[in-house]
């Protein structure tokens, strides 16, 4: 299976129908995206012809591609979508990926990792990842706005069920918003379990949070905001000198909430409820996006440029991989990348389960043939 997908065998036959047939449907997938945005694609067109390393505001005139990567998993906040698009940039630069951190095969020497991508125990205070990982190797990691990230996990952990089932029988046929409020007036150490979860990820200290969120910030490369995630990937690229190719992802797990269910942080109650339990995580998310914020206004007014480029890619690639069609996208050099071409195989790794790409890159290390790259 595995074989099959990373090998193209063609005849030249097949091939050169193949470039027929992918020149007509780019054209066509050209036209039907200007039809369905009814944007006519000029600044692709332009900036083509731009040069890139001038005048090109924000764009590291020397980068150096970097390989080495730890990601500290943080859930509930696009963390699974990075972690899948992690594991593809592992297998499209055949790289070597720590899979199991807990028992590191004996297989590859320390320090010849390239990307530590899964969900582990994380201590800023005690930094066993500079013992595996290579020693410029970058560190990311990705926070969400903590109320919306709260509203996310009492959903994922089944809570407005449980609460219902927990009420009494005349106080169950209430809203969602009102079983809350209940609950946290009668127990308000309730939700301590999923309160303050993004500082406890990096190991920061309730009783020393400032001298921790500290070392966060002087240990961490860079801190992604996964309600900006366009931009987080965008400054992801750049630090890294990546490809837009290699940022590319799909949309795939869109939480659905009632209306009550969306509304239920605008309860003055359990806002200060909220604001007072959940504060190192409020006062981190609150650095994490000053930080970022700065980041991004280092990079020049052509960072947001490069954001809308990256999402006109975004939305062709979702069209051309929903299509099914066994064919090319191809995309022209812009002022951002070279050019490069989506393929149906790029589509599968792009749609890869959170869950199930944990497997196939394991799979994928097992079967392949060349060396990894070295630090
Ligand atoms: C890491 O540093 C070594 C030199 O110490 C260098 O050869 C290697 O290319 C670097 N790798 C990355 C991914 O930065
Ligand atoms: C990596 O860092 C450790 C300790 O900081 C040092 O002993 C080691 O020599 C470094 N390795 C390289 C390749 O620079
Ligand atoms: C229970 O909810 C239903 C539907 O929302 C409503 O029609 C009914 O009157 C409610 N019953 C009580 C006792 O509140
Ligand atoms: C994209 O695909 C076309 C058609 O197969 C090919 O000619 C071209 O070299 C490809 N471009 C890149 C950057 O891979
Ligand atoms: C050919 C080209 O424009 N490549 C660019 C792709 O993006 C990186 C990072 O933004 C640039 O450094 C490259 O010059």
């Amino acid at each position: 299976m595995l074989v099959i997908i990373f090998q193209n065998k063609m005849s030249t036959l097949a091939c050169v129908t193949k470039i027929v047939v992918s020149v007509l449907f780019v054209v066509a997938t050209f036209g039907f995206c200007l039809v369905l945005y009814g944007v006519r694609d000029q600044s692709l067109q332009q900036l083509s012809f731009l040069h890139v390393g001038q005048n090109n505001g924000g764009l590291q005139e020397h980068c150096f591609f970097k390989i080495n990567v730890f990601f500290l998993k943080v859930p509930k906040c696009a963390s699974g979508t990075t972690m899948v698009l992690l594991w593809r940039f592992v297998m499209t630069h055949n790289l070597n990926p720590l899979i199991n951190p807990n028992s590191p095969p004996k297989l590859h020497p320390r320090k010849s990792y390239n990307v530590l991508a899964t969900h582990m125990k994380y201590d800023i205070n005690n930094n066993a990842i500079s013992e595996i990982m290579p020693n410029n190797t970058t560190y990311i990691a990705i926070v969400r706005e903590p109320k919306t990230r709260f509203q996310s996990l009492l959903i994922k952990k089944n809570e407005y069920s449980k609460m219902r089932q927990e009420a009494p029988l005349n106080a169950r046929n209430t809203t969602d918003g009102e079983l809350l409020l209940r609950t946290i007036q009668k127990n308000p150490e309730r939700f301590n379990y999923i309160l303050n979860t993004q500082t406890r990820y990096f190991g920061i200290r309730a009783d020393s949070p400032e001298a921790d969120m500290k070392k966060v910030f002087s240990t961490f490369d860079l801190i992604m905001i996964a309600d900006y995630y366009d931009e987080s990937l965008v400054l992801l690229k750049r630090h890294m000198c990546w490809d837009l190719k290699d940022i590319i992802y799909t949309k795939k797990h869109v939480q659905h909430y009632s209306p009550d269910q969306k509304n239920v942080m605008l309860h003055p109650v359990i806002r200060a409820w909220f604001s007072e339990r959940n504060y190192n995580d409020n006062v981190f998310y609150r650095k994490c996006l000053n930080e970022f914020n700065r980041k991004v206004s280092n990079e020049g007014d052509a960072f947001h440029q490069e954001v809308e480029f990256f999402q006109s890619v975004l939305r062709k690639t979702d069209l051309f991989c929903s299509s099914g069609l066994d064919q090319l996208l191809y995309f022209e050099p812009s002022r951002w990348n070279r050019s490069f071409n989506i393929s149906t195989n790029d589509c599968k790794l792009l749609n890869l389960d959170t869950e199930w790409s944990i497997h196939f890159v394991e799979n994928w290390q097992r079967s392949k043939p060349k060396q990894p790259r070295g630090t």
